[in-house]
């Protein structure tokens, strides 16, 4: 996650230049404005401007990156799952995470980059995915906060991508944020029996797995909105609806009801309710260890990245046998046809 994904295009200038070229470009140009502007979709099909297409691709393959390399820190806890229910439900949300990579990457795939493009983009270091999944999940009770908090911020951001102007990324999101919300109540669940029927011990597990995943949840919904260079381009192409600064309010605004019912604190003491405002303030975010994450050097970067290109390179052999299988299978039809 230490540069741009948009490496992988080719640079202005070069190839296709995002420069209109003619009088028929730009006619396309309006009319694709137009149809943003009246809130229409764009299918794959349409004709889109180069850097519509190369900012959906960025955004689409670090969100797809997000979910595979998102299944590690939970993925960790499987063989650990303190009862076989809970083991069921973490195997089905590790599941699901997996293959909403794989519509994610279908719908990336649409724009015109390879999923092997996209994946060596992220084994070699160049793809950003989400900060979030740099940071250990050190006990039972992380799980839980994974479901709760980070599934749950993941939901405040999401639901509005269904909206978003790109129908096939629109309609896989349809898909998955049905499946998060299951993930977040299933983790609201895991931590509520923890603190009501618990003991001591693991009340305070839970507290401090709050207390650790509190500020990292806040920083996924990205810089705030005057130092967020993608923004207002992206809220004018309608592939963001909603902003990162009002989306972390939002996630806030809920969070604290939630750690309300689990008798949970959150670690900021500068939260409370502005009535003013109708919303709660927050005390200031860490934005230097944002950017130290982002930029490959959080708590687990080195150990995320190099569990997926193992997992890459172990399952070689199973891809290779999948491709003779395939191959094999056409030639038998070509010699029976
Ligand atoms: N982590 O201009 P900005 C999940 C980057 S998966 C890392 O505001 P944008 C789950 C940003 O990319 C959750 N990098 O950017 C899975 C940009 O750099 P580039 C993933 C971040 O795109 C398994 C730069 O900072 N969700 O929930 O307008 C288990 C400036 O930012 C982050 C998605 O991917 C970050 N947190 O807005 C459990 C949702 N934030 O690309 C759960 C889809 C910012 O210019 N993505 N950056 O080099 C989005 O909605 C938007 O891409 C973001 C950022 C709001 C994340």
């Amino acid at each position: 996650m230490y540069t741009q994904a948009m490496d992988l295009m080719a640079k202005e200038g070069q190839g296709e230049a995002p420069q209109l070229r003619s009088a028929e470009e730009l006619a396309l140009q309006q009319r694709f404005d137009a149809r943003i502007d009246a809130g229409e979709f764009i299918e794959a099909k349409d004709w889109l401007p180069e850097n519509y297409r190369k900012t959906l691709l960025r955004q689409i393959s670090q969100h797809a990156h997000s979910e595979i390399v998102g299944m590690l820190p939970e993925g960790n806890w499987i063989t650990r799952a303190p009862t076989l229910k809970r083991k069921a439900i973490l195997l089905a949300k590790v599941q699901d995470e997996g293959g909403h990579g794989l519509y994610l990457y279908a719908a990336a795939e649409t724009l015109g980059s390879s999923r092997d493009q996209m994946l060596e983009a992220l084994h070699g270091g160049k793809a950003k995915y989400s900060s979030i999944f740099n940071y250990p999940t050190l006990s039972w009770a992380d799980v839980g906060v994974i479901g709760c908090l980070v599934d749950g911020a993941a939901i405040m951001n999401q639901v509005p991508i269904c909206r978003c102007s790109y129908a096939p990324y629109a309609r896989a999101m349809v898909r998955i944020c049905r499946e998060e919300s299951f993930h977040q109540r299933q983790g609201f669940d895991s931590l509520l029996v923890m603190m009501q029927q618990g003991t001591r011990a693991q009340q305070d597990m839970v507290q401090d797995a709050v207390n650790r995943w509190w500020w990292p949840t806040l920083m996924m919904f990205g810089p705030p909105d005057d130092q967020s260079p993608n923004s207002a381009q992206s809220m004018r192409w309608g592939i963001k609806r909603i902003s990162n600064d009002e989306l972390r309010q939002k996630f806030v605004d809920a969070a604290v009801e939630q750690a309300k019912v689990l008798g949970v604190s959150l670690p900021d003491p500068e939260l409370r309710w502005n009535e003013a405002r109708q919303h709660y303030d927050f005390g200031a975010i860490d934005w230097s260890e944002f950017w130290r994450v982002v930029g490959g050097d959080g708590p687990c970067n080195r150990e995320r990245l190099s569990a997926r290109v193992k997992a890459w390179e172990d399952g070689a052999w199973v891809r290779d046998a999948a491709l003779a299988h395939a191959a094999r299978q056409t030639e038998r039809a070509r010699l029976q046809a």
